[in-house]
């Protein structure tokens, strides 16, 4: 006897992953990844120490409180906080020779706006105001390292999330996680940058995309706006906001050492990447409209069962069904 297996015909039900409709809807995109959590991670640089652990669950619990449209809040740092915040200094002298022009001219204006200084953390509030006048971008805080599901659809509403703790002070120089330091060095500058806001609306992919397609797109986005390399004059630089934040990884990046490959969003979503060390491999954008236009045409790749545009007005999406 054949059992006729084509008779159980499963319909499998074609289901779109939530995603937020409306800038608000951001308030339900929290969900953190638990890994490098100082209340969990042995390995953490603040584990076994009970102060630092009260503070960040203090801040956290500010982030997890927060809802679209409250005043961003303002965190009184501590003396030892701000002096962890000396890693500014060290980095600050390797830029003009390693970082990209547009960061350097979005450095420069924080700071003479002495939004930016040597002696204290800069402000959410000030920095998130200073984002939305020049590309619409803002900031909301999250209380660490959030899902790339999450993290890529605010992108799409121009929202960055931002930590708004540092790192603990035994390990200045790097963090296992993602830290004011890193946000504030490494990715509010490039955020001021016309060109680079419209690539970071990447999110705009990743909405109701399935769990495979917001892989391929993290990937994309860890080789650029985190570890991304761009050429500039004929030479190359640092736009990767992980390696603006990172005095080791930064210098690294631009020695001979490492391996470098051209942005091409096909393939460099499916290189294999990892978080513990330095990456063996770069890739380099000819330009962000370059890496913008490419990104465009491999988003079309991506199958979703409908288009979305943003609309700037309402701050929501609005979701068109294909013919
Ligand atoms: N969460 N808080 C925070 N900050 C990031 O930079 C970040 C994140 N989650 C995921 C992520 N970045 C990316 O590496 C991609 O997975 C989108
Ligand atoms: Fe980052």
């Amino acid at each position: 006897l054949k059992r006729v297996a084509d008779d159980v015909r499963i319909v499998q039900e074609e289901k779109t992953p939530w995603f937020p409709k409306k800038i608000s809807d951001l308030d339900t995109c929290n969900h953190l990844i638990t890994k490098y959590d100082p209340d969990l991670d042995q390995d953490h640089p603040g584990f076994s120490d009970s102060e630092y652990r009260k503070r960040r669950g203090f801040i956290s619990e500010m982030a997890f409180n927060y809802k679209h449209g409250d005043p961003l809040p303002v965190v009184e740092y501590t003396p030892e906080e701000n002096a962890t915040w000396e890693v500014y200094r060290t980095l600050r002298s390797l830029y003009p020779s390693h970082a990209c022009r547009q960061f350097l001219e979005a450095l420069t204006q924080l700071e003479s706006e002495r939004l930016y200084g040597e002696d204290q953390i800069p402000q959410l509030r000030e920095v998130s105001a200073f984002l939305k006048e020049r590309t619409g971008f803002q900031l909301r805080p999250v209380a660490g390292l959030l899902s790339a599901r999450d993290f890529l659809a605010s992108l799409a509403f121009r929202v960055f999330q931002c930590t708004q703790y540092i790192r603990h002070p035994s390990a200045p120089m790097h963090s296992p996680e993602p830290d004011c330091c890193h946000e504030l060095l490494g990715h509010i500058p490039m955020l001021a940058d016309q060109e680079f806001a419209q690539f970071s609306q990447i999110g705009l992919v990743s909405l109701g995309a399935s769990d495979e397609d917001i892989e391929k797109l993290s990937t994309d986005y860890w080789f650029t706006v985190e570890f991304g390399l761009c050429k500039q004059n004929g030479a190359v630089k640092a736009y990767g906001a992980g390696l603006l934040s990172s005095y080791g990884e930064l210098l690294y990046a631009l020695s001979n050492e490492p391996q470098y490959k051209p942005f091409d969003p096909a393939e460099t979503a499916v290189q294999p990447y990892q978080d513990q060390s330095y990456q063996p491999v770069y890739f380099v954008s000819e330009s962000f409209e370059d890496a913008k236009q490419k990104l465009r045409r491999y988003s079309s790749t991506i199958q979703t069962p409908f288009s979305i545009r943003y609309d700037p007005y309402t701050c929501s999406m609005e979701v068109l069904d294909e013919p």
